[in-house]
């Protein structure tokens, strides 16, 4: 029997909070063994929404749910953390530049990573759901020297299994058929969701769906989802995002099943042309504890194209941020 978890939620009070910390509590984030402490991280404003959410976490009686800690305090939120979901950000508002955005973050994202550097378990897990998540991270990790740079990684579950879902609709086939998807690049409108090595029923998904459709409406589809759920429901994604979240550390923890991989932003090691550091989605497998980026696939001149913008995009967020000094 294994020893409790901590979990630190960030924006605990929000939207996918809401989503996400029932699912922890009840055994999703880790498996159906394994006791759980959270922890709370909000703004002060929010302390009083995140107490209620704490209540009804109360109300629910998780059999595994040892402990619910609120704080407004990045030292005491992340105290002994071995998973930090950073989900609270700065969203883009009205007129807001580029600039401001990755500044108002760098405020949040800062002073979060020094927390984790100086008071969260030496195993810890770090994922970042806040946008622009990929720089979101690369701030983080900036400021925990003494945390290895492969605990920061950053989310494209969504994207990933957004593509999956779209793609088995497409072909009439169960999501279970579908493999080795991946989303490459940033969590943003740029992302390349790959057919090129995805499998269906065992045979390359290019290959069964028409090029028009892949690159016209499949990739834009998933591209712009996000927005076509806010359309729709007027709020954007958070049940779906808050399960990709579950998804993404399940699968870091608990390994990838054989003969597939996921979709995971980590930290380039020079893989597939992506410079060093940057944070950009590759096509992963886990095991042990540890992401490993799916090596030796060929990569086509379309695919290509399109790895190497949405590179770009996370090569220009960097330098924005360094230039802030934020990094
Ligand atoms: P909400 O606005 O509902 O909640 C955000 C919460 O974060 C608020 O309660 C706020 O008080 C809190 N917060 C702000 N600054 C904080 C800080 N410094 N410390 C702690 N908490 C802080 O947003 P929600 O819909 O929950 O979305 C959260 C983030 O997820 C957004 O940045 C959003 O863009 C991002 N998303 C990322 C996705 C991904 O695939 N990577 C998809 C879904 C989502 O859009």
């Amino acid at each position: 029997v294994q020893g409790p978890v901590t979990v630190t939620v960030t924006g605990a009070a929000g939207q996918i909070g809401y989503a996400l910390l029932f699912r922890i509590a009840s055994g999703h984030l880790l498996g159906p063994d394994v006791p759980v402490k959270l922890r709370l991280l909000e703004i002060t404003p929010a302390l009083k929404a995140a107490e209620g959410t704490a209540m009804e976490l109360a109300d629910c009686a998780f059999p595994l749910l040892q402990s619910v800690d609120i704080s407004d305090d990045p030292r005491v939120a992340f105290d002994g953390a071995n998973v930090a979901l950073l989900v609270g950000a700065r969203p883009r508002t009205k007129g807001m530049e580029r600039g401001d955005l990755l500044e108002a973050n760098g405020g949040i994202f800062k002073p979060q990573g020094e927390a984790i550097n100086a008071v969260a378990a030496d195993d810890i897990k770090v994922l970042v759901v806040g946008n622009p998540a990929n720089t979101n991270a690369l701030i983080a990790q900036a400021h925990a020297p003494d945390v290895p740079a492969e605990r920061f990684t950053a989310m494209t579950r969504l994207d990933h299994n957004r593509a999956i879902s779209q793609l088995a609709s497409k072909l009439d086939v169960p999501v279970s058929a579908i493999k080795k998807l991946t989303i490459w690049g940033n969590h943003s409108a740029t992302q390349y969701p790959d057919l090129y090595h995805a499998e269906v029923n065992g045979k390359i998904a290019a290959e069964q769906v028409d090029a028009s459709w892949l690159k016209d409406e499949f990739i834009p589809t998933v591209a712009k989802r996000g927005a076509a759920i806010i359309e729709a429901r007027g709020a954007s994604s958070a049940a779906s995002a808050a399960n990709a979240a579950i998804d993404h550390v399940y699968t870091w923890v608990n390994g990838t099943p054989e003969g597939d991989w996921t979709s995971a932003a980590i930290p380039s090691d020079g893989s597939y042309g992506v410079p060093e550091g940057l944070i950009s989605s590759f096509p992963v497998t886990a095991k042990g504890g540890k992401f490993e980026i799916v090596q030796g696939l060929e990569i086509d001149a379309f695919s290509r194209e399109r790895i190497d913008a949405s590179v770009q995009e996370l090569a220009e967020e960097r330098d924005a941020v360094r230039q802030l000094g934020l990094i």
